[in-house]
């Protein structure tokens, strides 16, 4: 997969590049990642890319030159058809069906914004998606970016062992994760979970299930909220909530 980013600080997407699971997919040939500098399509001498709104109010806005032609020069490096992705605030969420999207596809253009925002002829000429990651303010697009660049390098085939994505499949089913242990037995006097000690796998199955939903109720109840849960999970997340308000051995 080829992904284009176009940004105004293309050495930011560096380190992703070349750490970790995506600087992995990327050795191993299974994605590029191409970064484009609108600065270096400026015509002014001074390489303008903002300028104030019309209307007025604070804030400079990223004007359509230099960045349309840098979101051409974008295209042009990546296969035919690709999307054009704009990390905007005022985007769909970016979520894992949107990431398991992006994967599926042979390429993808990345757009990073600064200042207040896009013009937005911009976004209506390059007939792009804008997505947001979350409902917090960020100084710019680039963290956005390398945050989708992750989540979808990350599912394309053979950049995780097929263990990895085995257990990937089963998470990604819309429940936060159970409690996770290691040695030592004890920690700063809390002790693991006497049912993870004991190795009855069909009880730890179901513990973990059961903090799964618990968790996932107490956290994010929006995750339960359009989701049947079957007879089991009914129980288990019953369970949870009983075992909440009576006191837990050596609290
Ligand atoms: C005053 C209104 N703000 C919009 C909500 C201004 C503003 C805040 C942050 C304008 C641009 C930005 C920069 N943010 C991004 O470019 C961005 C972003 C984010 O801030 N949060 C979550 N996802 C994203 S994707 C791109």
């Amino acid at each position: 997969m080829d992904v284009a980013v176009v940004s105004l600080f293309p050495e930011m997407l560096a380190p992703v590049a070349q750490f970790g699971v995506v600087g992995r997919a990327v050795r191993r040939n299974l994605a590029r990642v191409i970064p484009i500098d609108p600065r270096a399509f400026a015509t002014d001498v001074h390489g303008t890319v903002d300028d104030r709104p019309y209307g007025g109010g604070p804030g400079m806005v990223i004007r359509v030159e230099p960045f349309a032609t840098a979101i051409a020069a974008a295209r042009d490096q990546v296969p035919e058809g690709s999307p054009v992705v704009f990390l905007s605030p005022q985007g769909r969420r970016f979520d894992q069906a949107t990431a398991r999207r992006y994967a599926s596809l042979p390429g993808l253009v990345l757009v990073a914004g600064r200042y207040e925002g896009f013009d937005e002829r911009l976004i209506d000429i390059a007939g792009g998606e804008e997505v947001s990651v979350g409902d917090f303010v960020l100084s710019g697009g680039e963290i956005a970016a390398m945050a989708v660049l992750d989540a979808t390098l990350r599912l394309l085939p053979g950049v995780l062992g097929d263990e990895q994505s085995a257990i990937q499949e089963s998470f990604a089913e819309g429940l936060l994760d159970h409690p996770h242990y290691t040695r030592p037995e004890v920690a700063h006097g809390r002790p693991v979970p006497q049912v993870l000690i004991e190795g009855n796998h069909e009880a730890i199955r179901r513990w973990r299930r059961k903090q799964a939903l618990g968790r996932t109720s107490l956290r994010r109840p929006d995750l339960l909220c359009d989701r049947e849960l079957s007879a089991e999970d009914r129980r288990l997340l019953d369970e949870f909530c009983a075992e909440q308000s009576t006191v837990p051995p050596t609290a």
